[in-house]
C-alpha cells in the first residue's frame, strides 16, 4: 500500500485528491496546523473524513515538516497547502510568502535531507502568467505574476524546478488553471456566486455584491483537476503541465449561468461601479458593484493551453463550463434548503 501526505488536506484539492487516492488504495495522511481547528466538512462532504490519519505539520516550521515525514515515511507529497486568498495577499504578504513560498523551500529541503527518493507534487498556479505574455498560456508562456500569491508560487514553481535540476529529485509543477466544485471556499467568486444565487432563490438574500465583472477565467472542475496531480507522480520522469479546459469565461457569463440554472434572465444597465443586473423580467436588482472587491492589480484574462498534459498523461477535462456551474448552483441550492431548515451542512 503507498504511503501519500498531503498537505492542505482540509481544502476543496486536499479533500478531492484523498478520495480519488483512496480510491487507489492508498493509505492517505494528512497535514494539518495544531495551531487551527480541524475543519473536516470538505472531507466530510465526500465520505472520507474516517479514512484520512491526520499528522500535525506546520509549514511554517522546517523541523516539523521533518519530523512528519520521517514518521510517515510517505512515498508521494502533495503540497497543497497555500494562504490561497490572492485578495488577501495584498494585506498579508509576508505571511503569504512565508507559507505560499519558502514553505515550499521547507518541504523540499526536508525531502532532500530525510528520503530524495519522495515524490513530490508542487501545485502551482495559472496566476503566475499574471498579465498574459500570449495566448493561450502553456509552459513556455513566460510568466508575470500581479499579486504576493502569484509571486510567490513563482517562487514555488521554480524552487521545485531547480531542486529537480540541482538534486535530482522527483518534483512535478503542476500549473492548475482555476478549479472548482461545490467544496470551493466561499471568498472565491464562483462559490460566492452560486451560494449567493441559491440564497436569492430561497429569499434569504436580496442581492449579490461583486467586483470585476469582466475578468475572464479558464474555470474547470476540481475533481478532474486532482487526477492530472497523481498523474504527473507516475509517469518515467518529473516534469510541469499546465491542466486548464482552454475555454474562457467571464465573471459576468459566470453570473448569468447561475442566475440562469434558476430561471432568472440577467440585464445589464449602467457602467463602471453604477453598474447594476436586474432581472429581465420584474427588473428587481440581482447584481450590484461593490468597490470593497477590486485588487491593486488585477489578472484580466487567463486561457491554458493543456496540450502537452493531454497527450503525456492522456488527461482530458470533461465537465463543460454550463455542467460545472450546475453542479454548484444545484449543490448550493440542497446546502441553502438545509441551512434554512437549520440543519447546517
Ligand atoms: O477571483 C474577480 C476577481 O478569487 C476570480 C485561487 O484559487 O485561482 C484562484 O484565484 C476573479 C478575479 O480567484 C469578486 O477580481 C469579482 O478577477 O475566484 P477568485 P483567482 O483570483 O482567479 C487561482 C488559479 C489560484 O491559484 C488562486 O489560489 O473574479 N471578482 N468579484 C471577485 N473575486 C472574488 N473572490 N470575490 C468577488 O466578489
Amino acid at each position: 500500500m503507498k504511503r501519500a501526505l498531503i498537505t492542505g488536506i482540509t481544502g476543496q484539492d486536499g479533500a478531492y485528491l484523498s478520495k480519488f487516492l483512496l480510491e487507489k488504495g492508498y493509505d492517505v495522511y494528512g497535514a494539518f496546523r495544531r495551531t487551527a481547528d480541524l475543519n473536516v466538512n470538505k472531507l466530510r462532504f465526500l465520505g472520507v473524513e474516517d479514512r484520512i490519519h491526520f499528522v500535525p505539520l506546520e509549514l511554517l516550521e522546517y523541523s516539523n515538516i521533518c519530523k512528519a515525514i520521517e514518521k510517515v515515511r510517505p512515498e508521494e507529497i502533495y503540497n497543497l497547502a497555500a494562504q490561497s486568498f490572492v485578495s488577501l495577499s495584498f494585506e498579508e504578504p509576508v505571511f503569504t510568502s512565508e507559507v505560499t513560498a519558502i514553505g515550499t523551500l521547507r518541504v523540499l529541503e526536508a525531502i532532500r535531507a530525510i528520503n530524495s527518493r519522495i515524490k513530490f507534487y508542487q501545485a502551482s498556479s495559472s496566476e503566475m502568467f499574471g498579465k498574459v505574455q500570449a495566448k493561450p498560456q502553456n509552459e513556455a508562456t513566460s510568466f508575470y505574476p500581479r499579486s504576493p500569491y502569484a509571486v510567490s508560487k513563482l517562487f514555488g514553481h521554480w524552487i521545485s524546478v531547480n531542486y529537480r535540476e540541482s538534486y535530482g529529485l522527483f518534483a512535478c509543477s503542476g500549473i492548475l488553471f482555476n478549479h472548482e466544485s461545490p467544496l470551493r471556499g466561499l471568498e472565491f467568486v464562483t462559490r460566492k456566486i452560486t451560494y449567493s444565487v441559491a440564497r436569492i432563490k430561497l429569499g434569504l438574500q436580496d442581492e449579490l455584491k461583486l467586483g470585476q465583472l469582466d475578468s475572464k477565467r479558464d474555470w474547470g472542475y476540481a475533481a478532474e483537476y486532482v487526477q492530472a496531480m497523481w498523474l504527473m507522480l507516475q509517469q518515467e520522469k518529473p516534469d510541469d503541465y499546465v491542466i486548464a479546459t482552454g475555454e474562457t469565461h467571464s465573471v459576468r457569463e459566470f453570473v448569468e449561468a447561475a442566475f440562469e440554472q434558476i430561471g432568472i434572465k440577467l440585464e445589464w444597465s449602467g457602467k463602471g461601479v453604477e453598474e447594476k443586473g436586474r432581472d429581465a423580467k420584474t427588473g428587481k436588482t440581482l447584481v450590484s458593484i461593490d468597490p470593497q472587491y477590486f485588487r491593486p492589480a488585477e489578472v484580466d484574462l487567463l486561457m491554458g493551453d493543456a496540450s502537452k498534459a493531454k497527450k503525456a498523461l492522456g488527461w482530458n477535462p470533461k465537465t463543460t463550463f454550463k455542467d460545472l456551474v450546475g453542479i454548484m448552483v444545484e449543490s448550493d441550492l440542497k446546502l441553502v434548503e438545509r441551512e434554512k431548515k437549520g440543519k447546517g451542512l
